[in-house]
């Protein structure tokens, strides 16, 4: 590090100040950032040394955390992460400028290790090729010499020793330090602007109207209880939950997409957008729950999923083994496997759906195309952005929940949720309103019954039924004194089966209990 030394021999070296060295730090860092985020638009989104980051930090959170994360952060989960992200790296950054007051060595070995962790984490990544390590590279490399660069200039500012050209350097270092920061903004809001999604929601919006030959029956008013302020039998796209471990959208267009059938198949086939979407398409109004929705919870919406049969498609294939397993690959790596059984059945109905309520898929709900198995979790059925279906034997490969010690085979529990009146709300007294939602996808709700304050079961009016793929609405009526009230539901299937009482937790294969509610009457 010899041309690091600026002192002279006369100037007795001096730590720079905490401000300067700190400054030093973050500076380096917000360049080295800004070259990644900026590379990373000509050698793929998956690229991005942060983002990879980001992404590897979700597939290595533990369990626990994750349910944590989810329950508490729902599906700001990811803006969290990249919050905690920015504020571990800003702290990193200042802890090494402030370790650097002497020598820029310190700060240069943790800009090092920063960088070499990037380019792990994208070369691990599975949406990304050899080409992606030069974004990661280009912030190791930038953070290192920024560092030494600036730490340069302001030591030589100490070392300047006259007070006139003390004057000079103090103005070159602030000079410097500023043209950093201004360098680092635009490059990284370039990176930001060029890599939007504006490409990819060309693509969708160029799609247009889906046309459906065969479209869903029109929902009947008797469907639900919009009136007593009861969820909406369909659920708005933008209200339609979203789970998924994509830190950002996977970058698709309908254009690129393919979708490729293989394994154990008789001849493999491959799917372009237009080969879909010139098909006979069909709609199926199907409710989709998530494994990790607790009881009450709000990870259930309903929509009318416009596709075609993956039954077709299978069979267009030629499935070898009935008994095995389809293995689903996202662009973005994620995957699942669902039985071929089940993908097979007629009457489950599984899609391949390439829209949502008339339109093209959301982003964020898959797009260009995504599975729908009814009857089954998300986690172990709907894979987003699919581009890949293998055919394989049971214990051939494990998926990506399956990794993390969730069932490998998931039907939907039987399940109910009051929604009105909503918790702690409180009521005019007389008679109550009590309405909500249960779901028994593919067998069917026969009855819900709900009880006030531990007393009898009361039997609640079933809303019309839709299908036995949707959740089904219902409503019951009570009369209550004032004060404090609690009231429990529990839904039967048409097997004749009651939900169970005991309360066990999403993990592994969805949660069990009676929903409640407490609430006050006037
Ligand atoms: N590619 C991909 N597909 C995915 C997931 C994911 O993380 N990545 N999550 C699954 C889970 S756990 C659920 S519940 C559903 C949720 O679909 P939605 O976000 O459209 O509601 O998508 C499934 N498909
Ligand atoms: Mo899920």
């Amino acid at each position: 590090m010899k041309t690091l030394e600026h002192d002279s021999v006369s100037t007795p070296r001096r730590p720079l100040r905490w401000l300067v060295a700190a400054l030093i730090g973050v500076l380096a860092v917000a360049a080295a950032l800004a070259v990644g985020e900026f590379v990373s638009v000509f050698t793929g989104a998956g690229s991005s040394p942060f983002l990879a980051v980001g992404n590897s930090a979700i597939d290595l959170t533990p369990e626990w955390l994750k349910q944590f994360a989810i329950r508490n952060f729902g599906t700001n989960d990811k803006l969290v992460l990249l919050a905690g992200m920015a504020v571990t790296i800003l702290v990193a950054a200042v802890v090494a400028g402030l370790l650097s007051r002497r020598s820029p060595l310190p700060g240069m070995v943790i800009a090092a290790a920063f960088g070499a962790l990037a380019v792990l984490a994208v070369l691990t990544r599975p949406d990304t090729d050899v080409l992606s390590v030069l974004a990661p590279l280009a912030s190791l490399v930038v953070g290192v010499l920024v560092f030494r660069w600036l730490h340069g200039v302001a030591v030589d500012r100490l070392a300047a020793g006259s007070s006139e050209k003390d004057g000079l350097t103090r103005r070159r270092f602030l000079y410097s330090a500023a043209g950093t920061a201004v360098g680092a903004g635009v490059l990284g809001g370039a990176g930001t602007l060029l890599t939007g999604s504006s490409d990819i929601e060309a693509s969708r919006a160029a799609i247009g109207k889906l046309t459906v030959r065969s479209p869903a029956p029109p929902i009947p008013a008797s469907a639900g209880y919009e009136a007593l302020g009861a969820t909406k039998f369909i659920t708005d796209n933008r209200e339609f939950y979203r789970i998924d471990t994509a830190l950002t959208l996977p970058r698709l267009t309908a254009e690129d997409w393919r979708l490729k059938i293989h394994g154990l198949v008789d001849n493999e086939v491959t799917f372009d957008f237009a080969d879909i979407r010139g098909r006979e398409l069909i709609e199926k109004t199907i409710t989709m729950t998530c494994v990790s929705n607790e009881v009450g919870g709000p990870y259930i919406s309903t929509s009318n999923f416009i596709g075609v049969p993956l039954r077709d498609l299978l069979n267009e294939a030629g499935v070898q083994d009935v008994g095995g397993q389809v293995f689903a690959t996202s662009v973005d790596g994620w995957t699942t496997a669902t039985p071929v059984r089940d993908m097979l059945d007629e009457k489950r109905g599984a899609l391949l759906a390439i829209g949502m309520n008339g339109e093209a898929l959301p982003l964020e709900h898959g797009f260009p195309a995504r599975v729908i198995v009814p009857g089954l979790y998300g986690y172990a059925s709907a894979c987003k952005w699919v581009v890949d279906l293998e055919l394989i034997r049971y214990c051939q490969k494990s998926f990506y929940w399956q990794d993390r010690d969730w069932a490998v085979e998931a039907p939907i529990k039987t399940q109910s949720r009051i929604d009105v009146p909503a918790g702690f709300a409180t009521v005019a007294a007389g008679k109550v309103q009590v309405a909500g939602v249960a779901w028994a996808q593919t067998t069917g709700i026969a009855k819900v019954e709900i009880r006030m304050d531990g007393g009898p079961w009361q039997t609640a009016e079933l809303a019309t039924e839709v299908n036995d793929r949707t959740w089904r609405q219902w409503r019951a009526e009570v009369d209550l004194s004032s004060g404090s009230h609690r009231v429990e539901v529990r839904a039967t299937d048409r097997s004749g089966k009651t939900q169970p009482q005991e309360r066990v937790p999403p993990i592994p294969d969805g949660a069990t209990g009676w929903h409640s509610i407490l609430f006050s009457v006037d």
